[in-house]
C-alpha cells in the first residue's frame, strides 16, 4: 500500500503505516491542514515577526533571531497527532462521522526545539489577569485564509503555558533542523499532551485573554459532541456548550499485521505483531500494552522497544509473539494503559466529528497460516 494522500487542495496525507512505525523519531509526518499551505516565498524568517499581546505589560514584536538568541533552547520529544486519527476506525466501528478518514497514521513522533512559551510571556509580564480556568494563551496565524474561517487560531490553558513541565515551547526546529514549509516554518506551537490541532503552525501571534480563542477550529470543530448530536442540525446547539479537544487520549494501534491479511505463523506456532502506543495528555509514558486474541477475554503483556529518546510525551514502539490456531477471520487487539493508570476501551463512545477515537487498536480478519 502506497501512502494516503486524504485529500488535495489544502493538502492532507498520511505516511503508510509500515513507514511511520520503520523508525522511532518521525521525519516524513503527516500533513493536516485547514488552508492551502503558504508559499516558500510568502515566508521568511528574516523578516517574520511573532506579536505577543493581550493582558501583556510589554507587548512585545518578536524576529526568529530574537526567539533563537534572547531565550533559552529548550528540546521536547512529543508525539502529534491529529485528534481525528483513527477516525476511519469510529467510523466503520461504531457509526458514520463527519471528518477527513484518517487511518492510524495522523501521528509523528519528533524532537521539538525552540523557546518555552513560558519564557516569553514573562518576558512581556502578564497584567490585568488572574490566572483562573478561563484565562487563555490564544495562538495564530493570519498566512493563508482557512477554508471555515479567515485565519487559523486555537488557545491552551493560561495555566498549561505558565507551567514549565508542560514544556509548550514556540518550536524553531524538528528533529534538529529549521521546520519545513509544510510543519510550520518559521515558527510554530507545540503543546506535548494536546490535540494536533492548538500546535499552530506559521505562527503570527500570541494572546493573553480572558477567553478561548474565537477561532472556527476551537469553537466548532474539534470537539467530541455528545451522542445527541447525530447532524450538523442537532450538533447547533452542542458547540458552545462543550469543550474543545485539548488533552488527547491513551491509544494504540497495530501496525502489523494489517486488517485483511493473511499470516504464517513462525516455527514455534506464534505470530508477530507490533505497533506503537501512545500516553494521555499528561499521563505518560505508556507503561502497559496488552495483547489478546479471543476478543479480551485473556490478554499476554507486549514488550517494548527501548529508545534514547522516549519520555513522557512521546509514543513508544512494542512487540508480541502471540499464539495462534490456524483459521480465518481471526481478530488480534491491543490494550495500552499510561503511568497515569488511563486504559483504553474496548469502544469508545461515538461522536459526530469522530475525534479521539482509542478503542482498542484491532487487526481483524485475518487469515493465519
Ligand atoms: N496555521 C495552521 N496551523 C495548524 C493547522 C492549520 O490548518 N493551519 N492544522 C492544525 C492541525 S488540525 C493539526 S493536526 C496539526 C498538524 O500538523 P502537521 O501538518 O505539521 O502534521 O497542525 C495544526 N496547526
Ligand atoms: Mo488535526
Amino acid at each position: 500500500m502506497s501512502e494516503k494522500v486524504r485529500r488535495e487542495m489544502p493538502i492532507n496525507r498520511e505516511p503508510e503505516i509500515s513507514k511511520l512505525t520503520s523508525t522511532f523519531i518521525t521525519e516524513d509526518g503527516y500533513e493536516r491542514n485547514h488552508c492551502a499551505q503558504p508559499t516558500e516565498g510568502q515566508l521568511n524568517a528574516r523578516t517574520h515577526r511573532v506579536l505577543i499581546d493581550g493582558c501583556v505589560r510589554n507587548p512585545l514584536n518578536l524576529s526568529i533571531t530574537g526567539l533563537r538568541s534572547d531565550f533559552l533552547q529548550h528540546e521536547v520529544a512529543c508525539a502529534l497527532q491529529c485528534a481525528g486519527n483513527r477516525r476511519h476506525d469510529m467510523r466503520t466501528m461504531v457509526r458514520d462521522v463527519q471528518g477527513i478518514d484518517w487511518s492510524d497514521g495522523a501521528v509523528m513522533n519528533c524532537r521539538w526545539r525552540g523557546p518555552l512559551l513560558k519564557d516569553v510571556l514573562e518576558k512581556a509580564g502578564l497584567v490585568g489577569i488572574e490566572n483562573t480556568e478561563g484565562t487563555h494563551v490564544a495562538f495564530a496565524s493570519f498566512q493563508v485564509e482557512c477554508q471555515e474561517d479567515s485565519w487559523y487560531g486555537a488557545s491552551i490553558p493560561l495555566s498549561r503555558a505558565l507551567d514549565p513541565d508542560k514544556e509548550v515551547i514556540l518550536a524553531l526546529e524538528r528533529n534538529g533542523k529549521p521546520l519545513s514549509v509544510r510543519h510550520g516554518y518559521p515558527v510554530r506551537i507545540i503543546t506535548p499532551g494536546l490535540a494536533g490541532a492548538r500546535a499552530v503552525k506559521w505562527l503570527d501571534k500570541i494572546t493573553v485573554q480572558k477567553e478561548e480563542s474565537p477561532n472556527y477550529y476551537m469553537q466548532r470543530d474539534y470537539k467530541a459532541l455528545p451522542p445527541q448530536a447525530v447532524d450538523s442540525e442537532s450538533a447547533e446547539k452542542y458547540w458552545g456548550v462543550t469543550p474543545p479537544v485539548q488533552e488527547m487520549p491513551v491509544n494504540s494501534v497495530i501496525a502489523s499485521p494489517r486488517t485483511g491479511e493473511t499470516v504464517k505463523r513462525n516455527s514455534d506456532g506464534k505470530v508477530a505483531c507490533h505497533g506503537y502506543a501512545l500516553p494521555s495528555g499528561d499521563g505518560g509514558p505508556v507503561v502497559r500494552v496488552e495483547i489478546s486474541t479471543d476478543g479480551g477475554r485473556t490478554w499476554s503483556e507486549a514488550e517494548f522497544e527501548h529508545h534514547a529518546e522516549e519520555g513522557r510525551w512521546t509514543w513508544k514502539f512494542w512487540r508480541a509473539n502471540v499464539a495462534m490456531a490456524p483459521g480465518k477471520s481471526r481478530v488480534i487487539v491491543s490494550k495500552a494503559t499510561d503511568a497515569s493508570g488511563q486504559t483504553q476501551p474496548a469502544v469508545p463512545n461515538w461522536n459526530l466529528r469522530g475525534v479521539c477515537y482509542n478503542g482498542y487498536g484491532e487487526a481483524r480478519d485475518l487469515t493465519i497460516q
